[in-house]
């Protein structure tokens, strides 16, 4: 035989082109990419049949938190790594960058790197990678940027607030000078932690715990004043950014405003800022809290909206999940629930912050119909790629580079419109926040390298855990510094790039 695996009538989309293609794959790769019918005398192990579907990249998903500790209020995360990635591989995403979290409390980067590898190995379904999540830029962190990127790590996470992470404006630009001289891209986590605790206790005095005062103790000010704080670091130091899960129109002003400049800001929006709004938070009992998480969910549909444009338009990169979820009923696990002694009928601040997302990503925002197709794969499967350093190994159905990771999606009129359920997801969660939600579309066939992995109409899940393996990866191919050279103190007194 010539190939593993030929993909027929399938209509190829691509973040550039969209065409009738036929694929073949050989050794784990896209072997070639060739016109409809130019496969016909090809021999394949395997054939499938598109049957006029779409056929895109594996999705890439570049937020997603599994097996964390309590950082994000009580409660460790409910997905480890096996049930994440199941959950992943079964929604069409076939590489993940979760990340690995340092603790305050801990003085080097590297151990934490080595304690992340042992929790997903051999335990992941999808292919996977790395952030550092910095909670200490202590001076052995930063000296150990250099080491991050030889074991392929080549960006890592900041929090501007949560008490168990935030770092203050200098420890800000010791991070970005380190991550700079290291070419690695810094992920920031928006908010003015300070705005949030000064609100928090407002709320407190007047006694007002329901979860929708998760809401009101985020306020968009909080995230616009860090959004635009973060850029005037970045640019202070030439040192690119990606904004993680903007949520507001302001927000998303102000990094447009900054790209228009033509300084290295990205930005990253989430399903959860195009779906849900603040009346989410505000449902009877506690069900508010199956909706928690930092942003919150903003005013109205008019946000989303402005959300959807920025994806459109450009000012948002990539569309990630920030899958981090909590399970609503674990006395055990990070229960939603947040009741203990002091507050018997809950506490918003006691509310976990997360949600889980990573398997319905990719068919929640195809099914919404608002996105141009290229830019959905542009968005969620090559942008992510290439802002992360796996570009064209992954994102991409490039001949010869990429790896065969590839999404085949139902044919027009094929798959009858449905709700979904949480029953049907793969995730270790007893909820997912977007119930209900009615979907046109879902992969028919996810394939990694090579391998049909998902097969929605023949046995799901086909992937075995321990096939998906960790991914070294490159320096960013879009954040880069705008010009070369250290940034220093000059003898004038001056500073800046020399
Ligand atoms: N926001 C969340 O909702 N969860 C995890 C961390 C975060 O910043
Ligand atoms: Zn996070
Ligand atoms: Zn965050
Ligand atoms: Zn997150």
């Amino acid at each position: 035989t010539d190939y593993d695996l030929i993909i027929v009538n399938g209509v190829v989309v691509s973040d550039t082109e969209i065409g009738e293609y036929d694929i073949a794959v050989r050794d784990e790769k896209i072997a070639k990419v060739v016109s409809r019918g130019g496969l016909n005398d090809a021999k394949a192990a395997k054939m499938i049949d598109a049957e006029g579907g779409y056929v895109m990249p594996g999705g890439v998903d570049a937020h997603v938190h599994l097996q964390e500790p309590p950082l994000f209020g009580k409660g460790s995360t409910a997905d480890n790594y096996e049930s994440g990635s199941r959950s992943a591989v079964c929604g069409g995403t076939t590489t993940m960058v979760t990340f690995a979290p340092q603790k305050k409390s801990e003085d080097t980067l590297l151990d934490t790197l080595y304690a992340t590898h042992e929790k997903a190995k051999d335990n992941c379904y999808i292919d996977y990678s790395f952030h550092l999540l910095v909670g200490n830029p202590s001076a052995k962190a930063l000296s150990e940027f250099k080491t991050l990127r030889k074991e392929g790590v080549s960006s890592l996470k900041i929090y501007m607030t949560y008490q168990a992470l935030q770092l203050h404006d200098g420890e800000i630009l010791d991070v970005l000078l380190e991550a700079r001289k290291q070419q690695i891209t810094t992920m920031v986590h928006a908010e003015n932690g300070q705005v949030i605790d000064w609100m928090t206790a407002q709320l407190e005095k007047r006694k007002l715990f329901a979860p929708k005062y998760h809401g009101t103790s985020h306020p968009s000010m909080a995230e616009t004043e860090a959004t635009y704080r973060a850029i005037c670091l970045s640019e202070f130091m030439d040192s690119p950014i990606l904004i993680v899960h903007v949520s507001t129109p302001a927000a998303a002003a102000h990094i447009k405003s900054a790209q228009d400049r033509g300084i290295p800001i990205y930005a990253e929006t989430c399903p959860q800022y195009l779906f849900l709004t603040k009346a989410d938070l505000d449902q009877p009992g506690f069900e508010g809290a199956k909706c928690v998480c930092s942003p919150p969910p903003r005013e109205s549909e008019a946000d989303c909206d402005v959300i959807w444009d920025g994806l459109a338009n450009g000012t948002f990169t990539i569309l990630s999940s920030d899958h981090c979820p909590f399970r609503f009923d674990d006395n055990v696990i990070g229960k939603k629930s947040s009741i203990n002694d002091e507050y018997p009928l809950g506490h918003f601040k006691y509310i976990p912050n997360g949600i889980a997302g990573i398997e319905t990503r990719l068919a929640l925002t195809l099914s919404a119909n608002r996105l141009d197709l290229k830019r959905f794969v542009e968005v969620t499967c090559s942008n992510p790629a290439k802002l992360y350093g796996l570009y064209p190994l992954k994102g991409a159905l490039v001949e010869g580079q990429s790896d065969a990771d590839i999404n085949i999606w139902y044919p027009p009129g094929k798959m009858q419109e449905f709700e979904l359920k949480n029953e049907m997801l793969h995730h270790d969660v007893d909820y997912t926040p977007f119930e209900g939600r009615k979907l046109k579309q879902w992969p028919r066939y996810t394939i990694l390298r090579g391998q049909v992995v998902w097969d929605k109409e023949n046995g799901g899940l086909l992937g075995k855990k321990g096939y998906g393996k960790f991914i070294k990866r490159e320096a960013s191919s879009l954040a880069k510094p705008r010009r070369v050279g250290e940034w220093d103190i000059h003898p004038d007194g001056s500073f800046g790039i020399y």
